[in-house]
């Protein structure tokens, strides 16, 4: 096969299949330099690939191809796909299990922990237990067999561990991944075999598991930056005539606040972001150390519930609150429950932030969404309270609100 060009970016593991089946079929594949986000969005790459996705592959004779399963089909050729039909059939059962069932909860759960997306505990808690599952089958399959599909290796474990190899490195330490003992065998074989080492190099399993981190985040996505500034065009050097006239210094309303609020010895709000994202069982820790010195937690209701409609646009109008509320993210941590379901539905949500005031009046920006709720700040000195602060926080499955509407989703702002 004469050569054919790859685009992508090292280390994308959806292209390690593809480099893996190249190793095993002797396809030759050339990688010409590539910037992403630049290069995959020229018009020149678009023409060929309208996604702007990559890996994309242009064959010698000048087709495109893109997904990364039908490359590493193209590349890998039939030897990896399986004899007869039944194999072949098996082969596409793997690529497709790898596709559905483990790459979407491998995403959710290893990205937050990489930086590269907001974390979400309820998320993270299903994609755990996805992975829990996939892990279960294959180790199942595994316990009488080598390789997933007939006596050799096909494209079927090639994809497979793959999909896997962020899991084993981030996030499944020893104690998680010791129920599997079949599927780690046979990962372990994968990755050494010299196909694989070739192109994924040595790897390293995970000895404990990675957690969100909230600053890296705040890195990654650019949050923690200071705003890029604009080229400088010179301005005319008019000198304003009288004070009124001034440009004025925009005063940061809600740091001049926050300088007011004495600091806690026992509530560090980063500490408690971490302890929220990564531990169980957080709420004795939150009640034994909040300090109402420094600390408040209210409860908010929605005023327009009647006007809910479908869930889902009702967890957008919180998810966007939630995006305008960026510049308190240092100080505050809530959490908005839905109850009910589509045109019978209700929001609320708890907060714990820096200071006795309410924070939304401080700043008219953080108001916006803010004033469709009534506030009520929270006693911690009763059981009520304590329950609404509990279940909101935990995002219980099975607490209901006031008018009796059953939970149905929760989205947090840590
Ligand atoms: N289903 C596609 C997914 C490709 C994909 O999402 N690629 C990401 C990088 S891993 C990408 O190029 N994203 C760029 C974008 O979404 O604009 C495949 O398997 O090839």
């Amino acid at each position: 096969m004469a050569s054919s060009t790859l685009y992508t970016y090292p280390e994308n593991f959806r292209s390690y299949k593809i480099l893996i089946a190249a190793q095993y079929s002797g396809a030759k594949l050339e990688s010409p330099a590539f910037k992403f986000g630049e290069t995959n969005k020229s018009d020149d790459f678009l023409k060929k690939f309208p996604l702007g996705k990559v890996p994309a592959l242009e064959t010698s004779d000048g087709t495109a191809i893109f997904e990364s399963n039908a490359i590493a089909r193209y590349v890998g050729g039939e030897k990896l796909h399986g004899k007869t039909p039944t194999e072949q059939a098996l082969v596409e059962q793997w690529i497709s299990f790898a596709d559905c069932e483990i790459v979407p909860s491998s995403c959710t759960w290893v990205f937050p922990c990489l930086g590269i997306i907001q974390f979400n505990k309820q998320n993270t808690e299903r994609a755990k237990q996805d992975i829990q599952k996939a892990l279960g089958v294959l180790n199942t399959v595994l316990k009488t067999k080598t390789y997933l599909v007939g006596e050799r290796i096909t494209q079927a474990d090639v994809t497979v561990a793959c999909a896997l190899l962020q899991l084993y490195q981030h996030v499944l330490e020893p104690g998680f991944r010791a129920p599997y003992q079949n599927t780690n065998r046979w990962f372990t074989t994968m990755i050494n075999q010299p196909q694989f080492k070739t192109v994924i190099g040595s790897f390293k399993f995970c000895e404990k598991m990675a957690q969100f981190d909230a600053k890296k985040f705040a890195e990654v996505s650019g949050k923690g930056k200071k705003e890029e500034k604009k080229p400088n065009k010179k301005p005319k050097e008019t000198a304003p005539k009288t004070e009124a006239e001034a440009p004025k210094k925009e005063v940061n309303l809600l740091a001049e606040y926050i300088k007011s609020v004495p600091a806690s010895k026992t509530f560090v709000m980063d500490d408690w972001k971490k302890k929220y994202c990564n531990e169980d069982n957080v709420m004795d820790w939150f009640f034994d150390n909040i300090d109402e010195e420094s600390y408040s937690v209210w409860y908010g209701t929605y005023n327009y519930n009647s006007e809910l409609t479908q869930p889902f646009m009702s967890m957008n109008l919180i998810g966007g609150m939630f995006q305008r509320l960026e510049k308190m993210r240092k100080y505050a941590m809530g959490v908005h429950c839905l109850f009910g379901e589509n045109k019978d539905s209700a929001i609320s949500g708890v907060w714990v932030w820096r200071g006795k005031k309410l924070i939304f009046g401080v700043d008219p920006d953080l108001n916006t969404d803010a004033e469709s709720y009534t506030w009520r700040k929270m006693d911690l000195s009763s059981a009520e309270d304590r329950r609404i602060i509990t279940e909101h926080f935990n995002m219980d499955e099975k607490s209901t609100e006031k008018g009796g509407r059953k939970f149905n989703d929760a989205t947090h702002y840590v």
